[in-house]
């Protein structure tokens, strides 16, 4: 398959200034008739004279120029074009196509969910509905026209505005809509079915009236709420941080159960995967409900960021994306914590950017080339876009970079744009010359920040020297040093912030957090005016997506993590300090658990000022992935039994406090999704999770009683996980209670499924062999195949990994098997396998086959070609 490469971007040949649809909706053939009004585009270089336009499976009835119908000679069809001959400079197409949505198992075009009819066009699908210039700098107003079953579709809705109704008499009805925004197709939606609406509505800051509305299945009618105050707040917050109001009368999200990604923002008509809308607190938990309000307001900010402002092309994805994450990560900061978001969304970058970043699929936030632009929805594009962006925030200060966004609204809007145009805005706006800050974009790679210092007693000043490095592949050369903005403090002996005064300061000096910025391979800073050497707080608030090297002792480590004024350096030197100690025990398993870590965890536990959700976050261990990314051959075994083995040790030594923490933070009165609430129940359940490690019989009992009690699923999920864990009879029972109670609930069961998937016991691969033949499970479904197969595969490192290879065979079977259902899936879940070079030669080989195995097979999509070539490099 060919390579699209951005150097190749050319201005489109023609224009699309209206497109009128007409759909006669049906699960078994749809027909589609399309109205295009064309033009040559000035801007564009002349052609060969054909028009080219994308489709892909489609069966073409008719064609016609200005009424004309076309001959033969005139056109030819393609399996992905339709290609006109000689079309003149201005012109009308009329395009009649049929379509198969009960056939469309790759969840992309038109579809159906259910019983539904629905859509996902981004990033391709809109050409598996008609023929079109299938390309985000194509922008166009819509009318879409929807013709249907009244009985089986009696809700029909498309973008816009609604434009009317009709009954047609023959059992049959109509519905109108027009947009009256220019969009990219990739924006397109429609939906037909029987659904339930929850309606509400928001008055926007100028004034004015919008009906809000979700549609859900009839069965989810009660698990709306917290999405519809969701999308409340943020269409709030977008006015007030942004200045963005709402611009249709209507906003529309519908919840489906079959969805690809997570949602999508398609004007005025959001779809979403149901995992991201319904919720009520006995189905789903915190992180859930804190998930849909992210999730909603991500595709809800995407409206100005995305929609109005939309990207020329696929390279320059993260445009909307990282500055889209960027934009819900500090909303829900606003709504929540925001330490604990800082610390869940760094968790999340080190977790799957990293390891992405130091790949075979590693690439730049904007890529320069792909074969299948859906393997680009990375963490890359979207969590390290999203910490670009951020960078930018910190560089400019909050309200340079708000005049910034106001210039990028007012100029942009209308138009498909690059990263370019975007950080010109930031530029412009506060003066400063950010050329050397773009080649964040274009540099695949986590920098590496190592850091020293030198204390001088004689003349009271402290010198901290930065190097930064990011290393070179063979696809991705060192660009040279990158912009770096480092926001550090300096602690004296009691903890307090000190003054940070560098020699050549003219002004008086910040106490508390200074912002370096690096600009060149190292950097001195001398601070002066010191009284005792300080600790040094280094990269505050994670102020840049970098690794950083500097040889902090212990106790120094210790220090950060009772003392430093940054919640989130708090809790990055708890990390680092577990992080070293389980690092030493897999290298040394005999080695001892010092006193210090003991007490600094004891001291965290028990300290009643903190607010707890911090202290479970503090009290976490870093993850068997994550420590395997510190090592340069992953001791798969080694990480599990040291992990294991310290909860044991710190469970030995803090069981009293853990039982009181677990007491003390039982929910007193009903379920409460506030901040306080959510962050008691984490620390309640981190605390039961250590209670379990040695399979007590009196925290099986207490895991047992609060599993069965069923206040909320945060509660049932947390003890039917730790139950499983632990295996025997009460795994059983328990099992079996949680699918008597939810197995009509296709979103509990998954977590069913899940928890099972992540199973610590050794059987677990065969648990989840047998899963497959379970009369609730299908890889059809791809939440139900991410929560069996995903999570084993993902979350299950021990087990995976397993020495005889048999996880990894289990894989490519599954990937083999889905490939010709779901591309796009079949390529996420392959990419398990893309760190395979940091495993032991008997482990490599065995994954290395299973990735051969999948390219010998015969008809393999670009998806899955893409990556497994790619990870074999
Ligand atoms: N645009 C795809 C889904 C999302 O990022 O919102
Ligand atoms: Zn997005």
């Amino acid at each position: 398959p060919p390579t699209i490469h951005l150097k190749d971007y050319r201005p489109p040949e023609f224009l699309i200034d209206r497109v009128e649809l007409r759909f006669e909706l049906d699960a078994e053939v749809t027909r589609v008739e399309a109205l295009l009004q064309m033009r040559r585009n000035p801007a564009a270089t002349r052609g060969d004279g054909d028009l080219h336009l994308d489709g892909e499976q489609l069966e073409l009835e008719h064609v016609a120029i200005d009424g004309r119908p076309l001959p033969p000679a005139e056109y030819r069809v393609e399996s992905e074009a339709l290609i006109l001959h000689h079309v003149p400079d201005r012109f009308r197409l009329e395009t009649r196509v049929r379509i198969h949505p009960m056939l469309n198992t790759a969840l992309e075009g038109l579809y159906q969910s259910g019983t539904l009819l629905c859509t996902q066009c981004e990033a391709q699908g809109f050409r598996r509905i008609t023929y079109f210039l299938d390309r985000p700098d194509v922008m166009a107003c819509y009318t879409t026209t929807l013709v249907a079953d009244k009985g089986r579709y009696p809700v029909l809705l498309a973008n816009g505005n609604p434009a009317g109704t009709e009954d047609l008499g023959d059992g049959r009805h109509l519905a109108r809509w027009e947009d009256p925004f220019p969009k990219p197709s990739y924006l397109f939606a429609l939906v037909a079915g029987d659904l339930h609406e929850v309606a509400d509505r928001f008055t926007t800051a100028s004034g004015r009236d919008v009906a809000l509305r979700l549609y859900v299945e009839p069965e989810n009618h009660d698990k709306c709420d917290h999405a519809m105050r969701s999308l409340k707040k943020a269409m709030r917050w977008d006015e007030e941080r942004y200045g963005r109001e709402y611009d249709l009368d209507v906003y529309l999200i519908v919840a489906v159960g079959h969805f690809n990604m997570g949602a999508m923002e398609n004007k005025g008509l959001n779809v979403f995967n149901a995992k991201y809308v319904l919720a009520r607190p006995d189905t789903a938990t915190d992180q859930d409900f804190l998930g849909i309000e992210g999730v909603i307001a991500h595709e809800y900010f995407h409206n100005w960021t995305g929609n109005r402002i939309t990207c020329r092309d696929w390279f320059q994805l993260s445009l909307k994306e990282g500055f889209t994450v960027y934009r819900d990560q500090e909303f829900s900061a606003d709504m929540g914590s925001r330490d604990v978001k800082r610390i869940a969304d760094v968790r999340t970058l080190r977790a799957r950017q990293f390891p992405e970043d130091a790949g075979p699929l590693a690439h730049p936030v904007r890529p320069e080339s792909y074969i299948e632009i859906n393997n680009f929805y990375t963490a890359t594009v979207y969590e390290k876009g999203a910490e670009l962006v951020r960078m930018q925030v910190l560089l400019l200060g909050p309200e340079v970079f708000r005049r910034a966004t106001d210039l990028y609204f007012t100029r942009h809007d209308g138009a498909a744009v690059t990263i370019e145009d975007f950080v010109r805005c930031m530029e412009e706006a506060s003066g400063r010359d950010l050329t050397q800050f773009m080649r964040w974009y274009s540099q695949a790679g986590t920098p590496e920040l190592t850091v020293t210092d030198d204390w001088d007693a004689a003349d009271g000043v402290y010198t901290l020297t930065f190097r930064q490095q990011t290393a070179p592949s063979a696809n991705h050369p060192s660009l040279g040093p990158l912009h770096i903005p480092v926001a550090i403090g300096l602690l004296d002996g009691a903890g307090r912030d000190l003054p940070l005064r560098i020699a050549e300061d003219t002004a008086e000096p910040p106490s508390g957090t200074r912002v370096l910025e690096l600009r060149r391979e190292e950097a001195t800073y001398r601070f002066v005016g010191l009284r005792a050497r300080p600790v040094p707080s280094l990269l505050r608030g994670f102020s840049a997506p970098v690794r950083v090297r500097y040889d902090y002792s212990d106790d120094d480590l210790m220090f950060l993590m009772a003392h430093d004024s940054d919640g989130f350096n708090r809790w990055d030197a708890a990390q680092t300090l577990a992080q070293r100690l389980l690092l030493r025990l897999v290298a040394e398993p005999e080695a001892a658990v010092p006193e210090g870590f003991v007490a600094a965890f004891r001291r965290a536990l028990t300290d009643h000022e903190a607010d707890p959700a911090l202290r479970a976050e503090v009290l976490k261990l870093p993850s068997e992935a994550h420590l395997g990314e510190q090592m340069a051959i992953v001791d798969v075994d080694g990480i599990h039994r040291a992990r294991e083995g310290l909860k044991q040790a710190i469970l030995a030594a803090l069981r009293d406090e853990f039982r009181a923490a677990y007491e003390d933070h039982r929910d007193a009165g009903p379920y409460e999704l506030t901040p306080a609430a959510i962050g008691r129940r984490a620390l309640k359940n981190l605390a039961l999770g250590y209670l379990m490690q040695d399979g007590d019989a009196e925290a099986v009992d207490l895991c047992t009683a609060q599993f069965e009690a069923g206040t909320n699923m945060t509660d049932v999920i947390a003890a039917l996980g730790l139950l499983v864990d632990a295996g025997g009879a009460p795994a059983e029972r328990a099992l079996d209670t949680f699918y008597r109670r939810w197995s009509g609930d296709p979103l509990v069961l998954d977590k069913w499924f899940a928890v099972q998937a992540a199973s610590k016991r050794p059987d677990a691969l065969a648990r989840v062999e047998a899963l497959l033949g379970h009369e609730a499970f299908t890889l059809r479904n791809p939440n139900r195949l991410r929560s069996l197969v995903g999570v084993f595969c993902n979350l299950n490192p021990v087990r995976f990994h397993a020495a005889d290879g048999a996880g990894y065979r289990f894989l490519g079977d599954r990937v083999l098997e889905l490939d010709p259902l779901n591309p796009q899936m079949a390529s996420r879940l392959l990419q398990a396998l893309a760190r395979w070079r940091c495993y032991d030669p008997d482990r490599q080989a065995r994954m290395r086959a299973q990735l051969e195995r999948i390219l010998d097979a015969v008809e393999l999509s670009k998806d899955v070609y893409e990556v497994a070539s790619k990870t074999l490099g």
